[in-house]
This record gives structure tokens, C-alpha cells and sequence, in this order.
């Protein structure tokens, strides 16, 4: 009698254990928080699952999927920031909202944006930095604009495309514009890694080298804009965004990999 008792009481308890053990994984399994959101367990028993967060020096991270806001035409008056520090972007006038397409990439939604008006900004983002490492998943509907930019600040911008000649060229601008390689309308994960030591910018495009440039050191600082110039007044961009990740220190290889695989995966964009 003595013996079953304890047999029971072990079955309960090993039911007891692997309904928690299950419980965890499935929130991990959703992937639909940040891991700072999450239940701790989640985070403590499905090691493998990675998260932006989990890399140092994570200054901004804006997902289509998380904390958009829109009106009942579909147009974003904010879009906020996951990295934890509250560096959320902003637009209050109608006309040069984004509009928000739910489905729109591997069952995801994103940010579409006019390439007429339409961009947000922030006032409030600063690194004393000079190095960084952008992430930007995105899709332009056309490079027919001289100069298109997807994140700007005052000093400098992630150019997407600025012509030179009769070539869409994808670089940078520190004062001086580098053309690091040939414009693309496709979706695609592009990387600016900004090293400030070595005094170059390194780009990827799906995980593959686009090669580099000289850079000048830029400040992340005062107005910042994304989808335009930092003050929404030129070089604005037509076309689709999904998520925008930045770091304020350089990524090595193998961490710029993690973070691509993770967007690959989200996204279905091969690498
Ligand atoms: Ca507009």
C-alpha cells in the first residue's frame, strides 16, 4: 500500500513536470514577444531560440508585427521600439503616415510607405558610439528617385539606392557618398556594419559580402527619420519595410549571422 502511494505521487509529479516543460516551449515556439516579455521559463528551458536581444549594444528594434499603431484607414502613428529603451518613432500628420498591410510577407505584416511624404521620426535616439550595425528588411517598390533614403540622421544617411550616372548605387552618406554596390528591388535583409576603428562601412545583402568603403565617423544623435531625410523634407523611400534592428557597437561575423538567420527564418528571405 505504502509503494503505490509512492508511485502515484511520482506519476503526478511527473505529469506536474512535463506540463511546465511543455508550457515553456510553447512560448517560445510562438515567437511573438520579445524574450524580455516573456514568461521566465520560456526563456530558461528552449535555449536555442535566439533573440535580437541577446546580442550587446541592441539600441532600436522596430517589428511590423509588434506595437504598431493605426487608425481605421490603416495609417501608423507609431511605431515602438522593442529593444527596451522606448526609442519609438512618430507621425501625427495623416498624409505622411505609412500605412499598415497586414499578411503582406510570409504571413507577416509591414510598413508602406508613399516615397511622396510619408515618414516618421524620433527626437530622442543618441549613442556616444561611433560604431554600429543596422539590420533592415525591406523591399523598394522602385528606384527611379535620384536618392533614397531608409534611416537618416542629421549628419548621414543608410542610403538605399543614389545615383550615380546612370547606376542605383547602396551605401552610405558621411559627407561624402559611398557607393558600396548596385541597387536591388527584391526583399532583402540589408546589413551596414559601420566600423569606426578601421574607418570603413561593410554591407551584406542576404547574408552575402557587397564588399566596403571608407566611412567617416557619424553621430547618432538629434533628429533622426526613417523612410526619408531625418526632417521628412526629401529622398524619400517608396516601398515596404518589415524590421529594422540596430546595434551601437560593430557585430562580429558570427553574431551578424545569428541575426540574419533569425530574419531569414521570420521572413522566408533565403540567405
Ligand atoms: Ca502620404
Amino acid at each position: 500500500m505504502k509503494r503505490m502511494v509512492h508511485s502515484l505521487q511520482l506519476g503526478i509529479l511527473l505529469l506536474a513536470a512535463a506540463s511546465v516543460v511543455s508550457w515553456g516551449r510553447g512560448w517560445e515556439r510562438s515567437d511573438d514577444r520579445p524574450p524580455w516579455s516573456r514568461g521566465p521559463w520560456g526563456r530558461e528551458t528552449v535555449q536555442e531560440v535566439f533573440s535580437p536581444v541577446d546580442i550587446d549594444g541592441l539600441c532600436l528594434w522596430l517589428r511590423a508585427d509588434l506595437d504598431v499603431t493605426y487608425d481605421e484607414s490603416n495609417r501608423v502613428s507609431a511605431w515602438a521600439d522593442q529593444s527596451g529603451n522606448g526609442e519609438d518613432f512618430v507621425q501625427s500628420t495623416d498624409a505622411k503616415k505609412p500605412v499598415y498591410v497586414a499578411n503582406a510577407l510570409n504571413g507577416k505584416p509591414i510598413l508602406r510607405t508613399d516615397g511622396v511624404d510619408d515618414f516618421m521620426a524620433n527626437s530622442t535616439l543618441s549613442s556616444a558610439s561611433k560604431d554600429f550595425t543596422f539590420f533592415i528588411v525591406h523591399e523598394p517598390d522602385a528606384l527611379t528617385t535620384s536618392y533614397i533614403y531608409l534611416f537618416s540622421i542629421q549628419t548621414g544617411y543608410m542610403n538605399i539606392a543614389h545615383t550615380i550616372g546612370t547606376e542605383k548605387k547602396t551605401g552610405i552618406y558621411d559627407g561624402t557618398y559611398r557607393a558600396v554596390a548596385l541597387a536591388t528591388d527584391n526583399w532583402q535583409i540589408l546589413v551596414w556594419k559601420l566600423d569606426a576603428t578601421n574607418d570603413k562601412i561593410y554591407m551584406w545583402r542576404d547574408g552575402a559580402s557587397l564588399g566596403n568603403k571608407p566611412y567617416t565617423e557619424l553621430a547618432m544623435g538629434g533628429n533622426i527619420g526613417i523612410f526619408a531625410k531625418h526632417d521628412g523634407s526629401g529622398n524619400r523611400y517608396p516601398g515596404d519595410t518589415a524590421e529594422i534592428i540596430v546595434y551601437d557597437s560593430v557585430l562580429s561575423g558570427a553574431d551578424r549571422q545569428k541575426v540574419e538567420k533569425y530574419l531569414s527564418k521570420r521572413y522566408g528571405i533565403t540567405i
